[in-house]
């Protein structure tokens, strides 16, 4: 799929803000995949769907995550988590995107998980770092993001777990071990 036919797909699934956070995505994603050699037309399809399911209602969520077979722990974690394996089946239904990698990308997008691909950290890193994005540790993130992608995905996911930790949040399983598999194969 052509970019600008995909961006027309996403656009009113967004308010204005989270689409120019997902052009920034889009921007960043593929500048990494030409970097690290990954596939950028996959990286920009990713990219530009990785939220398309942002501002689907709770209860809508709730019952794909229940009817489709997505993992039923879900629904004890924080439904900020959910956008990303639902968005993932609902970029196939609704868009007619197939591509596995691709959907994957978008399925793990907000936890990570072990054994991430190439695609996976590249979405994951440029979800955090892309222009838009003004946290305190960002621009750390930033830099090392062009250098190692791999310590730059460890400090991503550390950040976050310590986020969640301040905010008294649980921590879903993948994204414990997506950390644990980068302290272990990274440190
Ligand atoms: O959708 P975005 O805002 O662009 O970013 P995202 O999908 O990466 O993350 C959305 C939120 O999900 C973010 O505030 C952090 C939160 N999150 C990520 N991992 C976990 C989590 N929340 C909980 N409770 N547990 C997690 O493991
Ligand atoms: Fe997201
Ligand atoms: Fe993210
Ligand atoms: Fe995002």
């Amino acid at each position: 799929m052509e970019r600008n036919a995909a961006l027309g797909i996403v656009k009113p699934q967004l308010t204005e803000k989270r689409f120019q956070h997902t052009i920034g995505v889009m921007d960043t994603a593929v500048q990494l995949a030409e970097l690290y050699g990954a596939d950028k037309k996959k990286a920009e399809l990713a990219a530009i769907f990785h939220d398309y399911a942002k501002f689907r209602p709770k209860k809508e969520m709730e019952k794909l995550i229940r009817e489709k077979q997505m993992p039923a722990d879900l629904l004890f974690h924080h439904h900020e988590l959910w956008h990303a394996p639902v968005g993932a089946y609902l970029v196939q239904h609704e868009a007619g995107i197939h591509d596995e990698e691709v959907l994957n990308a978008i399925r793990y997008h907000t936890s990570g998980r072990s054994g991430m691909t190439l695609l996976e950290k590249i979405v994951y890193v440029a979800d955090y770092i892309e222009p838009g994005r003004s946290f305190t540790g960002v621009e750390e993130v930033r830099e090392l993001a062009f250098q190692d992608l791999d310590l730059a995905l460890l400090k991503t996911v550390s950040n976050t777990i310590s986020f969640l930790l301040k905010k008294n949040r649980g921590i879903y399983p993948d994204t414990l071990a997506a950390y644990n598999d980068l302290v272990i194969t990274k440190l």
